[in-house]
């Protein structure tokens, strides 16, 4: 199948590439970015330029490349939204709108699109359910979830309108070995970063903080499960799906358990607090199971097992390329 990413840059970019091109797919990497250093392992696979907000620019690489499906991971997350909302509303908000408009124009029939737990938020009459269903009023707080919300109803619009079959998953905050970059939830994976590299972490969060996580393969193999199902099966074009939702300071232990000398303290910063106050706690992803068979296979201790190790690996691999 040929496949266009968009952001391939990013966290997801990194370990998507790697699965797709595994798999024997013909994979066209897009980013505003020249391919990062940790993106080397998937050099096989193309790698072009793309500002998403450039319409004309877009539209012109969808109608060269052609791809059967794309995954539109471009995006700048909540954190780093809250500091620049215009830059997220151009990137996130116009940026979907061009890539929904050429795939229509240039005949792709699917699209994957990356949400959010972002698209929620406390509603007026109290706090968000726990677990949070899908269908509950959204009440995004930052620019970032008010343009995935937007994302989200774009992307049943071009489905039932223009038949770009569009679909995609609100993802929790992913944890991987590659450096996030500016989302709220980075807390978790400083947590590990950290404890190797510094021997511990002061976390931005409290240490009661409890938001939805998942480890990267799941949230891979989400991606490509969802993208694979049959149109029939699915009763939505969005869905919540879920892994565990531990607290800051269960993070914190299950890191000790692999690293017993690591330290953490708490410093939280208001302004990154109250967005994590904002998002639910767990998330109710039943309807994901029950379409096309969702099902985690990894909770926080099996995460910590594999990634720790893998954080060292790229951490020693980064300080090899940044002395050459
Ligand atoms: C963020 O923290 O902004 C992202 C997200 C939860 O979507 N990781």
């Amino acid at each position: 199948m040929k496949i266009l990413l968009t952001g391939a840059g990013g966290q997801i970019g990194h370990d998507l590439i790697g699965s797709l091109s595994a798999a024997g797919h013909s994979v066209t990497s897009t980013d505003l970015a020249p391919r990062p250093p940790s993106h080397a392992h998937a050099s096989g696979a193309a790698w072009l330029g793309l500002d998403v907000t450039d319409a004309a620019a877009t539209e012109a690489l969808f109608e060269k490349v052609k791809p059967d499906l794309v995954f539109h991971l471009a995006a700048i997350l909540s954190a780093r939204g809250e500091k620049d909302p215009k830059l997220a509303y151009d990137v996130n908000q116009t940026g979907t709108w061009n890539v929904l408009e050429a795939c229509r124009k240039a005949g792709v029939s699917r699209l994957i699109f990356t949400s959010s737990i972002a698209v929620f938020g406390p509603p007026p009459s109290g706090p968000l359910p726990d677990p949070t269903p899908d269908d509950v009023a959204l009440h995004p707080t930052t620019m970032y979830g008010v343009t995935k919300v937007a994302g989200e109803l774009l992307c049943a619009y071009y489905t039932k309108k223009f038949n770009v079959d569009c679909r995609g998953v609100r993802f929790p905050g992913l944890i991987s070995a590659a450096m996030p970059g500016g989302g709220s939830s980075d807390y978790a994976l400083f947590m590990y970063v950290d404890a190797v590299r510094k021997g511990g972490y002061d976390a931005f969060a409290r240490n009661d903080t409890r938001i939805p996580l998942m480890y990267m393969p799941d949230g891979v193999r989400a991606l490509l499960e969802l993208a694979m199902a049959d149109r029939e099966r699915l009763t939505r074009s969005i869905y919540n799906i879920a892994a565990f939702s531990p607290r800051a300071d269960e993070i914190a232990a299950s890191v000790q358990r692999a690293i017993p000398e690591a330290k953490f303290t708490y410093s939280p910063d208001p302004r990154r607090q109250s967005i994590l106050d904002s998002w639910p706690k767990s998330l109710d992803d039943s309807a994901a199971r029950r379409d096309w068979g969702w099902k985690p296979k990894y909770d926080l201790d099996a995460m910590t097992d594999d990634l720790v190790p893998r954080v060292r690996r790229m951490l020693e691999l980064g300080a090899i390329l940044s002395t050459h």
